[in-house]
Formats: structure tokens, C-alpha cells, sequence
């Protein structure tokens, strides 16, 4: 018998895991707004969720820095300050804690607390919730804010443990890891490897990057910011956000509906070049021109042009090969600040494990199949997340009559509107599958008012569960395939339809038709009494 077998069981109106973007706001709204009994839970030392995590060097949000962040908090917004486009790792982190301490959160946020399962039971209408200490409390009502990315996909290579150096994740960056003078391999060179490629080219005594598949980079367009430039956006916050809010993808620049083929080839080269000087990965796939995620013959000169910008921007024609992409330009786009850049350095050396696979791992380093053993001190795996349900498959989840969440999500994870799923009674999902593939926080607040809303309405008519029937989460996902299926993200391989997982079904995880027409689905919804919900 443990001591928690005696301790008394703590009962909430709600609990929410996660104090991340997500689970900061719904523990606002739901105290502060409704008036509820709530906790949240983190399994992090503090808050920031993702920022909290992901310490790696070169950290930062790809989203320029004015919509980067709440538009909840209005004085906020007029208040807190940044100097550059975009917010580096520790700026978005010192953001979320002003937050928190401003809305006086962390009296009801419970850190260092993981939570590892979570039982619907269906006499009380609670659910309850288990810590990795086996403490234990309930609620009635309960919402993951999980984040999309926090399950880490940590692959493994023989003579891992006989290494010598350290070898990290990305996604748990140690606090004492400094690489400034080392020698430091990369695995993996997505989003996150290429910010580690940036930064530790200028810090490392030696960076070699394993790359499995290379990738289409813009430029970012970082720098500096004036004063002048922040008190124009603050200025202009309301209709700043309104654009968001209604935008495909949430990024801060009205998308583009020119077709790429409809125009001159001078004319195509033009906006293409507009779109690389101007800088921002989501604005040269969407704001150049509106169907290079659509239509192949688009989608071909955007990367025809990205494939040459390499080959003018990386000097030894055998890296700028193997640097090169030859397949769709349809996965997340990235952008840096100098990535192929970081090639054309003396102390930076890149290898194919396509076609030099690694072997194993020796006490000093890595060996590639050629025999070769790259000499190192860190092995930094950026090798990216098990990404939406990842984090839900970990934990025990059990629902109506005992249905664990693997069960209902044997096929590929659904969900009704992205935040409920069915024999799940009041589960609330903030970035649950198939929800918004944005900018995230304009998503995260669309969600986090709308669980909120149908939550006071529930307490205002005596509902005791929410639901969303079979047929609707069915449909919800066959309208996500069907728009899916309009563009070419489903043809590339990767996080995005889970193919970067062995074994995972290859299915819809998100609804691509943009944050404005989602906030449609969701009004629509609520003015319809909750179609689509079964409330009890
Ligand atoms: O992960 P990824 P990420 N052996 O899955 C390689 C967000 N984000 O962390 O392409 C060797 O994209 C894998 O190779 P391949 C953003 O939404 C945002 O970089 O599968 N290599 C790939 O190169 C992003 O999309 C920001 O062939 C292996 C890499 O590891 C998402 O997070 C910053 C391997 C993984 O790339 C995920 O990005 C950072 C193996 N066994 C991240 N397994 C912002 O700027 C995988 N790889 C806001």
C-alpha cells in the first residue's frame, strides 16, 4: 500500500493537462469566465508547453512575432515588447509566464505532474485522472491541451549506450547542455534540425549533419524590428486579427489566389524572387502564389526555383547535390535564416544517410556504412515527434463501456470538429486530430472559446454529458480526407499523415481548409444548438 492509497481523492469541475498556449488560456477562460473549479496539470518543471521544451539552439517560432502570440489578452498585446519579426525560445517561454502571473494561473496549475491515465465513469458522469504517483482526482469536466508535438520520436541505432558524449532530443533539451566548441552530429532536418543546423554552425567546433531526406528552405527574412514598426502593428491589432482569424492560414499575410501557371514566366520568376526576398516559408508556399500546394505543375516551379536558388547559394557542388530535393515541395514549409548557407562553412560537413546509412553508434561517435566514424561529443536527434495522437496513445484513456482511445483510433486518430471525439463524454481536445493546420495560437483561441462556450451552455441547461455521435465524427473525417485530398500534402511523406512513424496508419490528421472557414464550422455549430453532439 502506497500513501496515496489513503489520500483523499480532490474533485474539480474541470482539469486540464497541458500549460502550454493551450491549456493557459482554457484555465483562464474556465475560471475566470465560468466560475469553475479547475486545475491543470504539466508534467514540465513550468509552464510553455512546447517553449518550455524545446531549448535546442536556434529555438524560435517561424511565425512572425506579431501573430505570434494571444489576442485574448488586449493589453497584452499593447504592452509586451519585441524587437525582432520573429521571437526566439526564450522570448515566447517569458511571454507565456507574464501571462500566467498576470492572470495569477499558477496557484491552480500543478507542475512536475504527469498525468497517465484517465477513466470515464459512467455512474458518476466524472472522469477521474491518475498521476505517475498514483494520486488520483476527478472532474466533470476534462481538456487535453496536449500540443500537437510533444510525443518525441526518439529512434534507436545499435551501440546507442556505449557512447560516450551525450546524446539529446530536441524536444528535451537538457538546461546544462552548452555545444559552444564541440563537436556536434545532427540526425534529422525538418524544422527543428534546420534551426539546429543555423545556430550550431556558428557555435559548434564541428557539425556534421545526417540528413535523410533533404529539404525546400526560404529564407526567413529575420532581424531586427523598430519601435515604429511594433507600435504600427499595436495599432492596427483589430484588424490585424480579423484578417487572421478569417485567412487559410493564420500567418499574418493575406494568401494569394493567383494561379502560379496563369501568369509569364518572367512574371512567375518575379513573385517568386518578391517571395524569397521578402522571407517566411508559410508566405512563399501560400502568399506567392495559391495553388503550389495544389496543383503539381505550380508546385514544380516553386521547387524548380528553391532547387536553383540552392545550387547558386551552396558552393561545393557535391554538398549542394545531396542538399538538393528532387520530390514534391508539400511538407511544412521551413524557413531559415541561412541554412544552405551554413554548408559553405569549413566546419560544417553534410552526410546522405540515404545513401550512407548509419550503422551503429560507437563510444566516440557515428558510423556510417562507408566505415567512416564521425567523431563526436553530442549527438543531437532532430528527429521530430509522434506527432496529434502520439501524446493520447501514451496514456490509458478509457470511455464509455471501457473503450481505451487506441482501440478507437486503431485506424488513424478522429475527432469531431477537432476537439471531441465519440465514447469520449466531455473530453475536450484543444489540437486534437483533424483539427486546423495553422498558425496555432489563432487555432488554439478558436478552440479554447468554443469548448468554453459549449461548456457554460451545458451548466446554464442542466447537460450533464456532451458527445459528439459516430455519424458526425465519421463525416467530420471524410470532409477532412476530401479536402486533404485536393492538395498535395497527403503525396509527400511525412509528419503531417503520420508516415514519419514505423507502422503508423497513414491517415488525416488535420483540416485543410484554412482557420477562417474552421471558425465557420465551429459558429455554425454552436448556432445550430451543437449539431452533431449528443448532450445528455
Ligand atoms: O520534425 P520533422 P521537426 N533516421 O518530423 C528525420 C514544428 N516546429 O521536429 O524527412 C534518420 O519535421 C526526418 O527525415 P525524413 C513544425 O510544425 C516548428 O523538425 O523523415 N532521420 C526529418 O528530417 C514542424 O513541422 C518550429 O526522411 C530521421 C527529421 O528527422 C514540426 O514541429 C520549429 C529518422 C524530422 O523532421 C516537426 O518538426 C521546429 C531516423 N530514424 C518545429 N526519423 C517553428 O519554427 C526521423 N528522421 C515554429
Amino acid at each position: 500500500m502506497t500513501a496515496q492509497d489513503n489520500a483523499p481523492v480532490e474533485n474539480f469541475d474541470a482539469i486540464v493537462i497541458g500549460a502550454g498556449f493551450g491549456g493557459i488560456y482554457q484555465l483562464h477562460t474556465l475560471r475566470d469566465q465560468l466560475g469553475l473549479k479547475v486545475r491543470a496539470f504539466d508534467r514540465a518543471g513550468g509552464v510553455g508547453g512546447t517553449w518550455y521544451w524545446n531549448r535546442y539552439p536556434g529555438a524560435m517560432s517561424d511565425t512572425e512575432s506579431f501573430v505570434y502570440r494571444y489576442y485574448w489578452d488586449k493589453e497584452m498585446l499593447q504592452e509586451w515588447d519585441y524587437d525582432h519579426r520573429y521571437l526566439n525560445q526564450p522570448d515566447i517561454l517569458a511571454y507565456l509566464e507574464a501571462v500566467v502571473e498576470k492572470h495569477d494561473l499558477a496557484r491552480d496549475i500543478q507542475l512536475n505532474t504527469e498525468i497517465t491515465a484517465m477513466d470515464f465513469d459512467e455512474s458518476t458522469d466524472r472522469w477521474t485522472v491518475t498521476t505517475g504517483d498514483g494520486a488520483t482526482y476527478t472532474a466533470r469536466y476534462l481538456i487535453s491541451a496536449l500540443g500537437l508535438l510533444s510525443s518525441t520520436n526518439f529512434p534507436t541505432f545499435p551501440g546507442m549506450d556505449t557512447f560516450k558524449g551525450r546524446i539529446v532530443h530536441t524536444g528535451a533539451w537538457p538546461e546544462d547542455l552548452d555545444i559552444t566548441g564541440k563537436r556536434v552530429g545532427v540526425i534529422g532536418t525538418g524544422s527543428t534540425g534546420t534551426q539546429v543546423v543555423c545556430a550550431a554552425s556558428k557555435i559548434a567546433s564541428h557539425l556534421t549533419v545526417f540528413q535523410r531526406s533533404p529539404q525546400y528552405s526560404v529564407p526567413s527574412g529575420n532581424g531586427p524590428v523598430t519601435p515604429e514598426y511594433v507600435q504600427e502593428k499595436r495599432e492596427k491589432y483589430d484588424e490585424i486579427w480579423e484578417q487572421v482569424r478569417g485567412s487559410v492560414v493564420a500567418f499574418g499575410f493575406e494568401e494569394s489566389s493567383v494561379a502560379a501557371m496563369s501568369v509569364t514566366e518572367e512574371e512567375r520568376e518575379r513573385r517568386f524572387q518578391a517571395a524569397w526576398d521578402r522571407g517566411n516559408g508559410f508566405h512563399f508556399m501560400f502568399g506567392a502564389f495559391g495553388d503550389i500546394a495544389i496543383d503539381p505543375e505550380a508546385n514544380e516551379a516553386a521547387a524548380a526555383f528553391i532547387r536553383k536558388k540552392i545550387a547558386e547559394i551552396v558552393k561545393d557542388p557535391e554538398t549542394a547535390r545531396k542538399l538538393t530535393p528532387t520530390d514534391l515541395y508539400a511538407k511544412r514549409p521551413l524557413c531559415n535564416w541561412d541554412y544552405y548557407e551554413s554548408y559553405n562553412r569549413d566546419n560544417v560537413e553534410l552526410v546522405s544517410i540515404k545513401e550512407n546509412p548509419i550503422e551503429e553508434i560507437t563510444p566516440e561517435g557515428l558510423r556510417t556504412a562507408d566505415g567512416v566514424v564521425h567523431e563526436l561529443d553530442v549527438i543531437v536527434f532532430a528527429t521530430g515527434f509522434d506527432a496529434v495522437d502520439g501524446n493520447y496513445l501514451r496514456m490509458n484513456i478509457r470511455g464509455r463501456d471501457g473503450l481505451t482511445i487506441q482501440d478507437h483510433w486503431k485506424n488513424g486518430p478522429t475527432s469531431y470538429v477537432g476537439v471531441t471525439t465519440a465514447h469520449f463524454p466531455n473530453l475536450f481536445m484543444i489540437l486534437g486530430p483533424n483539427g486546423p493546420f495553422t498558425n496555432l495560437p489563432p487555432s488554439i483561441e478558436a478552440q479554447v472559446e468554443f469548448i468554453t462556450e459549449m461548456i457554460r451552455s451545458a451548466e446554464a441547461d442542466g447537460v450533464t454529458t456532451i458527445e459528439p455521435t459516430v455519424e458526425a465524427e465519421e463525416k467530420w473525417t471524410q470532409t477532412c480526407q476530401e479536402i486533404a485530398d485536393m492538395t498535395l500534402f497527403p503525396k509527400a511523406d511525412s509528419w503531417i499523415f503520420g508516415a514519419n512513424i514505423p507502422g503508423k496508419p497513414n491517415t488525416v490528421m488535420f483540416y485543410m481548409a484554412g482557420l477562417g472557414a474552421y471558425r465557420g464550422v465551429l459558429a455554425e455549430v454552436a448556432e445550430k444548438g451543437y449539431g452533431g453532439f449528443a448532450l445528455r
